[in-house]
């Protein structure tokens, strides 16, 4: 975008005119900011209003979860403006930095909101013409504080400062039915902004409202009925995320809210459609649709549904969505994949469930076995089945997840339509998880190879010739980047960190299959060491935790509560207060991922093998140049082909082993074999810490006596996690580590969201 300085300080300052009657020089900090957003809406108006106008074929996007976090910086450095916007507010005395009060738009849990929100930008900037659907909650996921150790929830309030990057388009309301109830669904637009390349998509984000007297009129036209008690709940449904992540919680609100959100995307994409004289039969031609896994997946008996009412045959309608529809999953395990019960379902939505049945008979018409391949069975409605069935391509999220699902998890129709099933590996945008957040380490790669990278990351490879050269600024940045996120900690958590501690990170969701448990214990299998002398030289290390848990999953809480136990107990030991720190962050989301990811030297990547689909986190901190500490398991597994894996730090039972390992499974014996890990397990329950609530005693349970004890083989992969992490502290700090951090860096093209959407517009989407 063409930057005039006087221009947009006018446009700001009128701007505040309008909206707030007051200039620059009584304008608060909320005021500039809405000031400036909406200066720069209004100057990318033309770029965004000529993409929304064009009819070429498009990608719709359906997911539940946006985590988009702070889109004002982000949006001007994809503008080219950042700088200049910062200059031109400094000159009015005005700093850019004081927005980052601003809360983050965290209308997602984790990994597959932020994996959503990266493939927008990415497909922005690779001009592909890919549009986000979803739904504009009121609250996105809970803020997080601990109160003596234990999580608590806050509602978020992510509106606070004002949305001025969305656009209400009234226009474009449609009504959605449920059996009790019909709401209007108003779709608010965001721009996503291509980096540096004048493109600008769409998401749309659809809130629910009750339908108000004056849409009587245009509703009553429709044939609608109305009933006298449906206005009472509308808003209810976009009221809050849910806040789960990869577990599923049966709640009929859950359902209301994915049908609300593909009923109106349908609805407004087939409106759309018609509007230009098409015939709906020939809709594959101009548009298919992503499904974000399960959650979305409602979309399909909802355009059969649409299709009919249009006009289409049964089997027309079907052959349209067998077109359009393809499916993503991103987990194995079974308590997260998307079951409803059909009595319930069909109580809310009769006419959708009718046409569940039919995809139900026609699979029967088919000739596939009804006992291996069901959609609908003993009254459950299996979504990702319906999913498989219906769709075009079904894929996984990095090799080996992909290989799972077709070896196991969904055998019997990989063997039945093996031509659907491919791999796409997940990926990470380059300009917020670089660019954006580290900008001297950015500056610095572009001294040395340009700055072509930015756009085509594989050319990062280009430094390996360079790495002596590069290693002194890479220190330094690094070091810079560690005091920074150290005085934010210090502000934020009261803990004081220094630089020259090892800071080694875990930052994700809390569950138990990414074994947070494990880096607790041997927190304690070390401090222990160090005090009884056991251990001699531990190389001064800060542990740094960071972590949401969802609200119902009480052994994720415990875990909290642990670790929290842990920090006490260490930070206040004067003994061991140059050799270890340990903080648990509260409330981690996008905008602190930002501060940590170049500012971690040790990247844990410690799921179960088999269990995590892929991550994404170990890509941004391997992009900052970071080595990873892991296991052999989801996209691990690729970056240690990309880096070497003798550049990262890989131990535990792989994913073949772990399923001969837990046949005769006793974690009693891993810990009787070893006393310092007995005395860190018997930490939970020897008084240790104080714990009148019994979690702990729970933890403890979970581990070693209940059902299923140490289901995820935090024992048994203990011995072998302690060896390699005392291996990596010992190598840190030597020119050999420090180039295994610029390597990884080097070979990290493949993991670009960039390369991802393209893979998806190639292989699926034939954009
Ligand atoms: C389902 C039903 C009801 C309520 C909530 C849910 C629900 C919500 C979120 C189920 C799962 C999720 C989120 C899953 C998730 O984030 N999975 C992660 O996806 C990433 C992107 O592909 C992968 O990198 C991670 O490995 C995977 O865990």
């Amino acid at each position: 975008m063409k930057f005039d300085k006087k221009q947009f300080l006018a446009d700001v300052e009128r701007v505040l005119h309008a909206d707030y009657a007051c200039d620059m020089k009584s304008a608060g900090r909320r005021e500039l900011y809405n000031a400036v957003s909406k200066a720069v809406m209004e100057a990318s108006f033309e770029n965004w209003n000529r993409e929304k106008k064009s009819f070429k074929r498009r990608c719709g996007y359906f997911s539940a979860e946006f985590l988009m976090g702070r889109a004002i910086y982000s949006n001007l450095l994809n503008l080219g403006i950042l700088e200049e916007v910062g200059d031109a507010l400094k000159s009015v005395g005005e700093d850019l930095n004081a927005f980052e009060e601003v809360e983050d738009a965290a209308l997602g849990n984790g990994g597959l909101g932020r994996l959503a929100a990266c493939y927008l930008e990415s497909a922005a900037s690779k001009d592909i013409a890919l549009d986000g659907y979803g739904l504009r909650y009121r609250y996105g996921l809970f803020r997080q504080t601990f109160v003596d150790g234990f999580q608590h929830e806050e509602g978020d309030d992510w509106l606070k400062w004002g949305d001025p990057w969305s656009v209400r388009v009234d226009r474009d309301a449609v009504f959605v039915h449920f059996a009790d109830q019909t709401v209007k669904a108003v779709p608010y637009d965001m721009p996503i902004f291509g980096y540096k390349n004048g493109v600008v998509n769409t998401l749309r984000l659809w809130q629910a409202e009750p339908v108000q007297a004056f849409d009587f009129a245009s509703f009553n036209e429709m044939k609608g009925e109305i009933k006298a008690t449906e206005n009472f709940n509308a808003t209810k449904i976009t009221d809050v995320l849910y806040p789960n992540d990869n577990t599923m919680v049966g709640k009929i609100l859950r359902l209301r809210q994915q049908y609300f959100m593909v009923s109106a995307s349908l609805q407004d994409i087939v409106k759309k459609f018609k509007a230009r004289g098409k015939d709906l039969r020939e809709l594959p031609e101009k548009w298919c649709f992503q499904l974000n896994d399960t959650h979305p997946v409602i979309a399909i008996p909802e355009l059969l549904r649409l299709l009919q009412a249009e006009g289409l045959s049964f089997d027309e309608a079907f052959g349209v969505c067998a077109r359009c529809f393809n499916f993503t999953n991103h987990t194995i395990m079974a308590e997260a994949l998307e079951k409803w019960d059909a009595l319930a379902l069909s109580d809310l939505l009769p006419d959708v469930y009718e046409q569940i049945l039919s995809c139900q008979q026609k699979l029967e018409r088919d000739g596939l076995d009804p006992n291996v391949f069901y959609i609908v069975r003993d009254n459950v409605v299996h979504m990702a089945n319906l999913a498989i069935y219906v769709s075009a391509h079904v894929n996984g999220v990095a090799e080996i997840h992909t290989n799972i699902l077709k070896r196991e998890t969904f055998k019997n129709w990989y063997e039945r339509f093996p031509e659907k099933f491919v791999n796409i590996t997940n990926g990470i945008t380059p300009r917020r998880w670089l660019l954006l957040n580290n900008p001297a380490m950015a500056r610095e790669i572009d001294a040395v190879i340009g700055a072509e990278w930015h756009t085509r990351l594989s050319e990062l490879k280009k430094i390996k010739p360079h790495l002596a050269e590069l290693l002194p600024a890479f220190r330094r940045i690094k070091r810079e980047n560690k005091q920074k996120l150290a005085d934010y900690i210090a502000a934020h958590e009261g803990v004081t960190l220094s630089p020259d501690f090892i800071f080694d990170v875990q930052v994700k969701r809390l569950h138990e299959y990414k074994r947070q448990m494990l880096n607790a214990l041997s927190v304690l299998y070390f401090y222990y060491g160090i005090k009884d002398g056991s251990v001699a030289d531990f190389p001064s290390t800060a542990f740094i935790f960071g972590a949401k848990a969802a609200p119902g999953y009480y052994m994720a809480k415990a875990v909290i509560k642990f670790i929290n136990e842990i920090a006490r107990l260490v930070n206040n030991d004067p003994a061991v207060a140059d050799k270890m720190k340990v903080v648990f962050v509260q409330n981690y989301n996008v905008s602190y991922a930002e501060k940590i990811v170049c500012a971690a030297d040790i990247s844990e990547q410690i799921s179960m093998a088999g269990m995590e689909a892929s991550g994404t986190g170990n890509m941004k901190f391997m992009l900052n140049g970071t080595v990873t500490l892991g296991t052999l398991d989801g996209a691990n597994v690729e970056i240690c082909e990309e880096a070497g894996r003798e550049n990262n730090y890989i131990f535990g039972a792989t994913v073949e082993e772990v399923a001969a390992i837990k046949q005769f499974y006793c974690p009693r014996e891993q810990v009787e074999g070893n006393p310092r890990l007995k005395r860190a397990v018997e930490t939970l329950i020897d008084g240790t810490f104080e714990d009148a609530s019994g979690m702990l005693k729970k933890l403890y349970e979970s581990l070693m006596t209940g059902y299923q004890p140490d289901r995820y083989l935090v024992l048994y992969d203990f011995a072998d996690y302690v060896r390699v992490k005392e291996q990596l502290l010992r190598d840190y700090g030597s020119e050999e580590f420090d180039k295994k951090c610029l390597i990884n860096m080097a070979s990290v093209g493949k993991f670009s969201a960039d390369r991802s959407v393209r893979d998806y517009a190639k292989l699926i989407w034939d954009l």
